[in-house]
């Protein structure tokens, strides 16, 4: 072959490769993302935005994914299937973003985009929850890639499908390192979130969208503790809502905590007016039943594997649950099954 031809095709690889590097979108900062005006509300103005970050939560331990079709605007209000994760930037980007999916647009769309059928909406559930490339499931600590819409959202910048079933709206969660490890949460006092007369202050806007822990509180009301109640923790002079999710340890009766405890959470905000600067809780997803800190800490102890209800012994108790499970064919919460 002779030098020009091969110097031709070198060339013309070179151009292939620079064109895929430049069609790379840019990566954006999460700080730049949650930038806010004086009003709290949002500053970005880019309908796309990638973001990458490490993932915080178990999506359906946050809000509920269970498939109810509905596509009209009557009441009562339904949204359906609900699907959300939060990924925290890294290193000196302090911010996190949450990015959302919910089945029946009908009912946010002002009546004008067609909810997800359960059908579709079990299929997106299994697109978004799996590594496109490598069909791995997300799990909490994974380091992540995000591409996809922007939409403000009570004094957030959250990703979404800006409320459109249409794929070309769809959001794409990637790989990049799995296990990569779950930040440390930040230690934050109440006097850092609450002034003075214990309204909220501008440390919770920086704390938004982070894991945060606060050690020596206690609950003004533990009996409401139930799935997805707002219960509020107090050091005996602030106060702050925390958000129960939906993990299988949190339920009626397994508040187990000592009188004193810490929390271990993600700082988030709705705020449904402006300006945006109230509406903060702390949402903690599971709680592994461990009597000093409300969190999960990913892995209760336990040598037993049939211990449905980890508690330490394998009985009837687990055997009913399975059965129910079983025969109620329950319908698994990745969406391929
Ligand atoms: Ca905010
Ligand atoms: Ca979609
Ligand atoms: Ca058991």
């Amino acid at each position: 072959m002779a030098k020009k031809s091969v110097f031709t095709i070198l060339l013309f690889l070179l151009i292939i490769v620079s064109q895929s590097l430049t069609n790379e979108p840019p990566v954006t900062r999460h700080d730049v993302f949650q930038a806010v005006d004086a009003n709290g509300a949002a500053t970005f103005a880019d309908p796309n935005v990638v973001l990458e970050g490490i993932l915080l939560n178990v999506p359906e331990e946050m809000l509920d994914p269970t498939p109810h079709y509905v596509d009209a605007v009557p009441p009562p209000f339904n949204l359906g299937g609900q699907w959300q994760i939060y990924i925290q930037g890294e290193g000196d980007d302090h911010a996190g973003t949450a990015v959302w999916m919910g089945q029946n647009y009908r009912m946010v769309s002002g009546g004008q985009n067609p909810s997800y059928t359960d059908a579709a909406w079990i299929d997106e559930l299994c697109r978004v929850n799996h590594d496109p490339q490598t069909g791995y499931c997300f799990a909490p600590g994974d380091r992540v890639r995000v591409s996809g819409f922007w939409m403000p959202n009570r004094g957030k910048s959250n990703v979404n499908e800006q409320h459109e079933s249409d794929p070309a709206y769809n959001f794409t969660v990637e790989l990049i390192e799995a296990g990569a490890g779950l930040p440390q949460p930040e230690a934050v006092t109440l006097n850092q979130l609450k002034d003075a007369s214990d309204n909220f202050q501008t440390g919770c806007e920086y704390y938004q969208g982070h894991l945060i822990r606060i050690n020596n509180v206690w609950f003004t009301h533990p009996e409401s503790w139930q799935p997805n109640a707002t219960l509020t923790i107090t050091d005996g002079v602030k106060t702050f809502p925390v958000l129960l999710g939906r993990g299988w340890g949190i339920a009626a009766g397994t508040n187990n905590l000592a009188a004193v405890f810490d929390v271990i959470g993600i700082l988030d905000q709705e705020d449904s007016t402006l300006p945006f600067w109230e509406g903060y809780r702390i949402w903690v997803t599971n709680y592994d039943g461990n009597g000093r800190v409300l969190g999960d800490r990913g892995h209760p102890r336990g040598n037993l594997p049939g211990d449905v209800n980890r508690d330490g012994a394998v009985n009837i108790e687990d055997f009913s649950i399975l059965t129910e499970q079983w025969l109620g064919n329950t319908p698994g919460i990745f969406g391929c099954d």
